[in-house]
Formats: structure tokens, C-alpha cells, sequence
């Protein structure tokens, strides 16, 4: 296996170490020191069969790991200011580099999209509508997002069976493929099985999924924008009228409140995708009041 190392060859003996001993000086599992070998955050080198590092190395990782670590968790915001950055620039490789940062500093995959992701999004959108990066600045680093959080998906993929289904899709003329995605993803994390439909779907093709399985309790119909709220509402009573047993949220970026997801038909609301996932957990337990 390639790991890359920039650091020049281990000659010195008395400044190596073995890759478990650096374990237990990081006071992390042998497989997390492995993993750290495997992004390229601990420069390793294979002597013998076995990986060797460089004191030094670990000592850096230490130190740059150490300020991001706190009684209250990761540091997000220079995380948050560096993406911004990267992500305005186009820069997938940095983008991803700082991701496996955070994970290899111990964030959850579902910490990166609600903590990290989501909030730089936020404030693209916001800077946008503000007039300081122009459209095509937020199309690149929007380009750069579906990709990074494409990379992530599968940290979210669960094994065994699952609490039900959960069809999602952004509505019609609506081309906001990215809240879904991010959002799909902490659903599939929470145990459901998620069909996502993707961006601009029409009406009839939630009602066709939300009759496909027969676990199906919810459909999540996504806004993106304004021009979009009159899809969404002929959407919710579609489905109404056709699957009237599945329940039918609205929300993503243009929905605002629960007052406006339930005027345009929602039967439910969630303000972030975690609190989606735990009302779901509630109907499917049938516990929800
Ligand atoms: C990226 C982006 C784009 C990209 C989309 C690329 C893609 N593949 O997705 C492009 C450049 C194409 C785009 C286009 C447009 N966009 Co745009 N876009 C954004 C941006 C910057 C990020 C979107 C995002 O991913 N947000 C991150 C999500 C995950 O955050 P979130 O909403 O908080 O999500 C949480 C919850 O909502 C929930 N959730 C998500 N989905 C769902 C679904 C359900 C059912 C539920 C219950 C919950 C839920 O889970 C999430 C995590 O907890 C936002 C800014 C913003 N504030 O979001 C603007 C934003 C959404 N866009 C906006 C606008 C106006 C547009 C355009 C009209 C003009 C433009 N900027 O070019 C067009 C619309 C095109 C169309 N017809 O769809 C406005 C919408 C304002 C409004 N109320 O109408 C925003 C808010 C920017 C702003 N501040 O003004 N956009």
C-alpha cells in the first residue's frame, strides 16, 4: 500500500518508534494509529514488515490534535473558516484533507455534515444573497460540497434491518440536490432506509415511491426555494390524496418554521434532519403523541 509520506526517509534509529508503541503515546486504539498512517496524517514508513514513524511526526499530530480536542468537543471554527475558504476556491483536495482532519480528530460523521458542512453552506448562501461572492463562486464551491459530502455517504451506511423507509426528494423545479443529500444521509445513519429521489421531482414519482415499499412511513419533501413552495404543496396534496397513510414532512432551506411546512401540508416537522429521524423513530414505535 502507497502512504504518502513527504518527510525524507527514517535513517536515525534512536528517533523511530513502532506503530503501536505510537498508539499507546496518542493513547488511541493500534487500528486509529493505523488509520492515521492510511489518511497521511501520521507520516509512517514499512521497515521489515512493520510501520515505523518518526518522533517528531508524532509529536506534530499531538500538538495539531491537541487544540481541537476540549471538554466540550472539536473546535469547529477554524474548521468552518478553512472550508469556507476552500470551498469558495474550488479546492476538493483541501476540502477533503480538512474532513479527514476532523474525523481523525474523533468527529462523528454526522458532527461533519451538521457541525461543519451545513453551516459553511449557510453562510455561502448568505454571502451570496448578500452580494460579497458572485453566482459562479457559489456554484463552484457548490460543486466542491456535493462532492465532499458524496465522499462521506458511505460513513453512513448501516447493516441489518431497518426501522422503515423514508422516501425523500426535492420538489418540482427545485434543484437543491444537496440539503437531500446531507440530509438523507443522517437518516440512513439513524437505521432507516432512505429512497432519495433526488432534486426537481415531479409529484407523481413521490406517490409511485411512497407506494413501492411497504415499510415506507414517511415522505420528505425538500424546499430549497421560494419559487419552489407551490411544487411542495401540490406534492403534499398528491400524496395525501393517493398514500393517505404515509406521513408527509416538508422542510430544508426555505421552510423556515413549522407554521409554514404545515400551511403548505406537512403533517409533521422537523427543524434539522436529527429531529426528523427522531420523530420518525417515535412513529415507527408508535410512540409519538
Ligand atoms: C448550494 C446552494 C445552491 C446550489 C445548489 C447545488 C446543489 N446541488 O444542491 C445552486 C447554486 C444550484 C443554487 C441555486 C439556487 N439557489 Co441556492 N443555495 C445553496 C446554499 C448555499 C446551500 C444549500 C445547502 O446545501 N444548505 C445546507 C442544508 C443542508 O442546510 P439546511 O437547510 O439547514 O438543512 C437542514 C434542514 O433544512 C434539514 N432538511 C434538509 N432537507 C430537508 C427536507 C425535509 C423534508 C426536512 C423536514 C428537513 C430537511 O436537514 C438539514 C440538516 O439538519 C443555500 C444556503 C442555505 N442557507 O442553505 C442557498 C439557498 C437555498 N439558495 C437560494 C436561492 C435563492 C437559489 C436560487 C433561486 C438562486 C441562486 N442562488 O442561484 C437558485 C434556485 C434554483 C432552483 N430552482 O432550485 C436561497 C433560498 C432562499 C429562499 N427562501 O428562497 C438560499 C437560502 C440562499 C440565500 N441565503 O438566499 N443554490
Amino acid at each position: 500500500m502507497q502512504v504518502p509520506y513527504d518527510s525524507p526517509p527514517i535513517t536515525d534509529d534512536s528517533e523511530i518508534i513502532g506503530l503501536r508503541a505510537a498508539a499507546e503515546e496518542l493513547g488511541v486504539h493500534y487500528m486509529t494509529a493505523y488509520r492515521y498512517v492510511r489518511l497521511g496524517t501520521l507520516p509512517a514508513q514499512k521497515v521489515g514488515g512493520t510501520w515505523q514513524v518518526r518522533l517528531d511526526d508524532l509529536r506534530a499530530l499531538s500538538s495539531r490534535a491537541a487544540p481541537q480536542h476540549g471538554p466540550g468537543g472539536i473546535r469547529w471554527s477554524p474548521y468552518r473558516t478553512h472550508l469556507l475558504d476552500r470551498l469558495i476556491a474550488g479546492d476538493e483536495p483541501a476540502g477533503w484533507s480538512l474532513i479527514e482532519q476532523a474525523l481523525v480528530s474523533g468527529a462523528p460523521a454526522k458532527d461533519i455534515h451538521l457541525e461543519l458542512m451545513v453551516p459553511v453552506l449557510q453562510d455561502i448562501g448568505d454571502e451570496w444573497a448578500q452580494g460579497s461572492i458572485d453566482i459562479t463562486a457559489e456554484h463552484r464551491a457548490s460543486t466542491v460540497a456535493v462532492r465532499l459530502v458524496g465522499r462521506l455517504g458511505p460513513s453512513f451506511a448501516r447493516r441489518g434491518r431497518k426501522l422503515a423507509t423514508i422516501v425523500i426528494g426535492a420538489a418540482a423545479g427545485d434543484y437543491h440536490s444537496l440539503p437531500l443529500a446531507i440530509f438523507g444521509d443522517i437518516i440512513r445513519g439513524e437505521e432507516f432506509a432512505v429512497l432519495d429521489l433526488g432534486p426537481n421531482t415531479p409529484p407523481a414519482s413521490f406517490v409511485q415511491s411512497a407506494q413501492t415499499h411497504d415499510d415506507t412511513i414517511a415522505v420528505a419533501i425538500s424546499v430549497g426555494s421560494d419559487e419552489t413552495l407551490d411544487a411542495a404543496r401540490r406534492t403534499a396534496d398528491l400524496l395525501h390524496e393517493q398514500v393517505p397513510n404515509i406521513h408527509v414532512f416538508i422542510g430544508g432551506p426555505a421552510i423556515t418554521s413549522e407554521h409554514d411546512a404545515r400551511n403548505l401540508g406537512a403533517d409533521e416537522y422537523g427543524a434539522t434532519a436529527l429531529d426528523v429521524a427522531r420523530l420518525c423513530i417515535e412513529l415507527v414505535a408508535g410512540t409519538k403523541r
